[in-house]
């Protein structure tokens, strides 16, 4: 069929005239009564827990259920915002298919109200897999379909009503012709079919419908950090003042060079890992730490006694083995905790026992050697404080692990509630059950903070510096090049401890104008050079030297 004859045969409508236009209202109905199911779930879920949203809960089972190339790409490539970009990309699959929905709903509304009711049976069975929530979570997502039923009904019906069902002609053309020729259609005899009533009425419930589903979301979100702050403040965890103190920090630890990172990170600027979309809401009320497994006696304890027992305050760096070779997935922070091998040792692992699986209140585990875990020589910690303050939400709250010398994928469980011992041949954990290796211990790494890639430096004085860490083992020596020129050694700030990082700083003298680049390699204190070859992090951490270009004025 030609262009002209298939015009001929369907008369165009009026009103918004391209078919687009006309499919607009319909994909707007099916994009409102996906926000308005989301956005009240949402709210109402703050009745029941952060996991009972639809929302979250998908987006935890989307990350759950990701391919691992998948995921390690997006911690590699979006670090601490990776979750942020889940959202867009949620939100954008969302919209497409609610838009989809709401297109189908302009021929065959019941089966679009079926379709639609499925996807909210979808979204309660990721509801319902959280391994935190239980039947009642449930509630939000049904009351949250109800209302997005009824509104895509409502509003479909009303888009429906305006420029008229596929198929027939469009109603606002009758009134346009001539309403006496079809008094079915007459606006004077039922208001309801009047286009202009119908628009209207369309338009009403579409804002209606926008300022529901946004509303929902914005209070809710308020609601959320209300009840988080109220929570914290009623919790009053007060630390303890330390059994132990750490060593103060000597300004010698910093090279005093600006761009360098501090030598303690601040709790706000601490980079963030998890896999969970809503931070866990645990409070130490009803916190406890449950250590079982192959050990002689069960140990249960909750946050009055662990508060009771004498805490260590240790200054550890904790680093993630998908950042990359020049990546800020790493800070320093002064922990305050119990040590865990005291725990461990009033549970009394059984011989053959060689690994600890730690799981965290939302299901996640991390695989630790149990070597590491007992070790006299080491600091690992159940940690309750975090630069002098409970742990901030994000990263643990009310309790975690911090180990020092390995990753935060075999070792940090924030939200910790369990210690199973047990035996590598027996279990695995979240991440090593992604290929990612079964023992994590930290590679030596280095990395230039100043100059920024790409800045603009005079030459006379050429300052460059920067941060390098050999968790547990100690940083050795840090060897600079420009271009490729000789090795150099660089000033090594003070060392706190073997367990934290260290600053460096380096001098080039009259570097000639134009483009140039610098390399940094560092040593630990076992005699290992950082691995030049680069390779990806999986499945033990990124290797290769960082190498940045700059440029001089
Ligand atoms: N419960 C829980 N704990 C977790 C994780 C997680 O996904 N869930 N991620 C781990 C990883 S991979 C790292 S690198 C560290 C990061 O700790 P931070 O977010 O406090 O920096 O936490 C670890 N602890
Ligand atoms: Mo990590």
């Amino acid at each position: 069929m030609t262009q002209t004859a298939r015009r001929t045969q369907d008369p165009a409508p009026s009103g918004p005239g391209q078919p687009l236009l006309r499919l607009a209202p319909h994909l707007l109905a099916g994009v409102l009564a996906a926000a308005v199911f989301l956005g009240a779930a949402d709210l109402v879920s703050r009745l029941f827990g952060p996991t009972s949203s639809p929302l979250i809960a998908l987006g935890s089972t989307v990350i759950e259920l990701s391919p691992s190339w998948l995921q390690d790409f997006a911690i590699s490539a979006f670090g601490s915002n990776n979750k942020l970009v889940l959202y867009i990309s949620m939100g954008v699959v969302g919209a497409v298919l609610a838009a989809l929905i709401g297109v189908l709903a302009r021929a065959r509304m019941r089966l679009a109200l079926g379709v639609f009711a499925l996807v909210g049976v979808i979204l309660l069975i990721a509801v319902l897999r959280r391994p935190e929530n239980s039947a009642i979570d449930s509630v939000p997502t049904l009351l949250g379909a109800l209302v997005g039923l009824l509104t895509l009904l409502l509003l479909s019906g009303a888009a429906t009503g305006w420029l008229g069902h596929p198929g027939t002609q469009d109603p606002a053309q009758h009134s346009v012709q001539d309403p006496a020729q079809d008094p079915a259609q007459d606006p004077a005899q039922d208001p309801a079919q009047d286009p202009a009533h119908s628009r209207r009425r369309f338009l009403g419930l579409a804002a209606a419908g926008t300022a529901l589903a946004a509303g929902s979301i914005a209070f809710g979100r308020s609601v959320n950090a209300l009840g988080r702050d109220v929570g914290a403040a009623a919790a009053q965890l007060v630390l303890p003042t330390p059994a132990v103190r750490a060593a103060a920090i000597p300004e010698a630890a910093s090279v005093g060079v600006e761009g360098v990172p501090p030598f303690i990170t601040p709790n706000d600027e601490f980079y963030r890992i998890d896999t969970a979309l809503a931070v866990p809401e645990l409070s130490p009320e009803e916190w406890t730490l449950r250590i079982h497994g192959m050990v002689e006696e069960e140990v249960t304890i909750d946050m009055a006694e662990l508060l009771d027992l004498p805490l260590e305050e240790h200054h550890v760096t904790l680093t993630c083995v998908s950042n990359p070779v020049g990546g800020d997935l790493v800070g320093n922070a002064t922990w305050l905790g119990h040590p865990i091998r005291e725990l461990l040792a009033r549970a009394r692992p059984t011989g053959d026992a060689d690994m600890v699986l730690s799981r965290s209140i939302d299901g996640w585990t991390a695989s630790t050697p149990l070597e590491v875990l007992t070790d006299e020589d080491r600091a690992s910690l159940l940690a309750v404080g975090m630069n002098g303050e409970p742990l901030p939400a994000q990263h643990g709250y009310p309790a975690r692990l911090v180990v020092p010398g390995l990753y935060g994928f075999v070792s940090a469980t924030k939200w910790v509630t369990e210690l199973e011992v047990t035996r590598f041949d027996e279990q695995t954990a979240y991440w090593t059950d992604r290929g990612w290796n079964e023992r994590g211990p930290v590679l030596v790494a280095s990395r230039i903070d100043v100059p920024r890639p790409l800045a603009e430096v005079p030459g006379e004085e050429l300052i460059v510096a920067g941060t390098a860490w050999a968790t547990h083992v100690g940083v050795e020596t840090v060897e600079v090049r420009l271009d490729d020129g000789d090795w150099e050694s660089v000033e090594l700030a003070e060392e706190v401890s073997t367990d934290t990082w260290r600053q460096w700083r380096h001098t080039f003298a009259d570097v000639g104008s134009g483009r140039h680049s610098v390399t940094v390699r560092a040593t630990n204190a076992e005699g290992e050079a950082q691995i030049a070859e680069r390779a990806d992090p999986i499945p033990g951490a990124a290797t290769g030297q960082h190498r940045i270009e700059f440029s001089v004025s």
